[in-house]
C-alpha cells in the first residue's frame, strides 16, 4: 500500500465510524513509538530449546514430539487463538474455467469452497491460475489478498468480489462493495504473468470471505456463522485466526486438484496477510514454503524490541486481530512466554523466507532479520543451515539457505522484486 502507516491507521479509523477508540488513541500513542535502536530497552528472548522443567532439548524428535506442540500452544493461548479444524461439510464448486487467460499462456480457475453443505455462505471465493502448458502437476504459489479476487489482475474474467469491503478511493471500493474501477487496483503486489512464466500457480482469496476486517467483523465472519460447526466460540479465537483458517481451506481444495503438485505449496502473505500466513504455516504442515513479506508486529517481527510498532500499538488499532489475552502484554511484553523467534522456529525444517522493506520501519525490518536469525537453532536440529550471517545485509541482497533473509529498497510493499527472490528460493529448494 502506498499510503504512510499514518494515514492508513487514519483511514482505518475514518471507514468505522462507530468504532469506540478515537483519533485521539492513535496521537496518544506516538509517545510509544521508538525509531531509535540507542533507545531500545535490553531484553531476553525465550529459548526455544529449553523445556519447562529448565532441560534443553538436544535433538529433532525432541523438537517435534515434545516442545514444538507445547510451543504451537502458547501461541494459540496468548497470541492467537485455537485454530479448530476441517469442517465435515466443506466441499467446492468449479464455478469458471478458462482454459486460455492471460494472453494463453494460463489456466484461469474460480473455485468456490463452502464450508457447509448448504450452497450458500459461508464459502470462499478461490481464484487459480496455472501454467497452461504444464506436463505434470505444478508448484503453486498461494495467499490471501486485501481487496477482493478483481483486484489482482485486469484480467476481466475475474469475478467481482461481492463481499464487505473497506471503502477506499485509490482501489475504487465504494458503499463497502467492489465496482468495476476496482479491477487490477493492487495487480501491482501480484506479477501473475510473471508467476506463470516461471512455472507455477497461483491462488488467492480476498481475506474478507472469511472475516471482515473491522473490529466488529466477527459478527458476519465464520467465527460467528461457523460457530456451532466447528464447535469453537467467537472469542476463543480472533481475526487473524479466520484467515489463517482459511488458507488452510485453500490448501484442502489444492490437495484435491490433479493440476496442482500440492508436496509444493508456497505459503505467502503481506503484512497483515504475512501475520496471518504464519499463523497458518506453524499449524500446518501442508505448507512446503513459508514466506513471510513484511509482517512486521505479530508476524516475523520480535515482540520484546522496542522499535516500530508494538503489542500495545497493534492490540489498540486492531482489537479483533488477536486474542483478548494478548492485551495483557501491552505495557509488558517480556511477559510475553514466546517471542516471534519462536513462530518463525515452527516452521522447521521447511524452507522459510522473511523478507523487509528499508523504508517500512513500523515493521522493524531489523526486528524481523533477529527473529529469523533467531530461529536458526531450531533449524539446526534438524540439519539446516539459516542467515549464516550475524549482521543485517545491505539492501537488496538476499542471505541464507533454508532460512533466507533480504531488505528490499522501497517502501512497505510486496513488489517484483520480492516475488523473483521468492520464486528463486523455491526453484532452489524444490530442485527445480
Ligand atoms: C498496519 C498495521 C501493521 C500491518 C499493516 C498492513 O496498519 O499496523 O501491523 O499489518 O497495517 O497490513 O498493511
Amino acid at each position: 500500500m502506498k499510503y504512510s502507516r499514518a494515514f492508513r491507521l487514519y483511514k482505518f479509523f475514518l471507514f468505522i465510524p462507530f468504532i469506540s477508540i478515537s483519533m485521539f488513541a492513535v496521537k496518544a500513542q506516538d509517545s510509544l513509538i521508538n525509531y531509535d535502536e540507542a533507545k531500545i530497552p535490553p531484553y531476553t528472548l525465550p529459548d526455544p530449546l529449553r523445556l519447562a522443567d529448565g532441560k534443553r532439548i538436544t535433538s529433532s524428535t525432541e523438537w517435534i514430539r515434545q516442545q514444538r506442540p507445547k510451543m504451537l500452544q502458547l501461541f494459540a493461548d496468548n497470541v492467537y487463538g485455537k485454530l479448530p479444524g476441517k469442517p465435515k461439510e466443506l466441499h467446492f464448486v468449479v464455478s469458471a474455467i478458462d482454459s486460455s487467460a492471460l494472453g494463453g499462456i494460463a489456466i484461469r480457475k474460480q473455485v468456490t469452497v463452502f464450508f457447509t453443505r448448504a450452497s450458500a455462505e459461508p464459502k470462499m471465493e478461490v481464484l487459480l491460475y496455472l501454467p497452461k502448458y504444464a506436463k505434470a502437476p505444478v508448484p503453486v504459489c498461494m495467499g490471501l489478498n486485501f481487496y477482493g479476487n478483481q483486484t489482482i489482475s485486469n484480467d476481466a474474467g475475474i469475478k467481482l468480489s461481492t463481499q464487505w469491503a473497506p471503502n477506499d478511493e485509490e482501489k475504487h471500493l465504494e458503499n463497502n462493495r467492489a465496482t468495476e474501477a476496482s479491477r487490477g487496483t493492487d495487480a501491482g503486489k501480484w506479477p501473475v504473468e510473471e508467476i506463470i512464466k516461471r512455472g507455477y500457480g497461483l491462488a488467492t482469496a480476498y481475506y474478507g470471505d472469511l472475516e471482515p476486517d473491522y473490529p466488529e467483523g466477527w459478527k458476519t465472519g465464520i467465527r460467528s456463522t461457523m460457530k456451532s460447526m466447528l464447535d469453537i466460540n467467537e472469542q476463543e479465537w480472533s481475526a487473524m485466526g479466520a484467515w489463517a483458517w482459511g488458507l488452510s481451506r485453500m490448501m484442502d481444495y489444492l490437495e484435491t486438484d490433479t493440476s496442482v503438485n500440492a508436496k509444493q505449496v508456497v505459503i505467502t502473505g503481506h503484512s497483515r496477510l504475512g501475520k496471518a500466513a504464519l499463523w497458518a504455516a506453524a499449524n500446518d504442515i501442508r505448507f512446503s514454503i513459508v514466506i513471510s513479506n513484511n509482517s512486521g508486529e505479530g508476524g516475523a517481527a520480535l515482540s520484546r524490541r522496542w522499535f516500530g510498532e508494538t503489542i500495545k500499538i497493534i492490540n489498540t488499532s486492531f482489537p479483533h486481530w488477536f486474542v483478548a489475552k494478548y492485551k495483557q502484554y501491552n505495557d509488558n511484553p517480556q511477559s510475553l512466554p514466546v517471542d516471534q523467534h519462536i513462530l518463525l522456529s515452527l516452521m522447521a525444517p521447511r524452507p522459510l523466507y522473511v523478507a523487509s522493506a528499508d523504508d517500512d520501519k513500523w515493521a522493524d525490518p531489523k526486528g524481523e532479520f533477529l527473529s529469523a536469525k533467531n530461529a536458526e537453532p531450531v533449524y539446526a536440529l534438524f540439519g539446516k543451515k539459516g542467515l549464516g550471517v550475524n549482521e543485517m545485509p545491505p539492501v537488496n541482497q538476499p542471505v541464507g539457505e533454508t532460512i533466507k533473509y533480504h531488505i528490499r529498497k522501497g517502501q512497505h510493499d510486496m513488489t517484483l522484486y520480492d516475488w523473483q527472490r521468492y520464486l528463486d528460493f523455491a526453484d532452489k529448494q524444490f530442485g527445480k
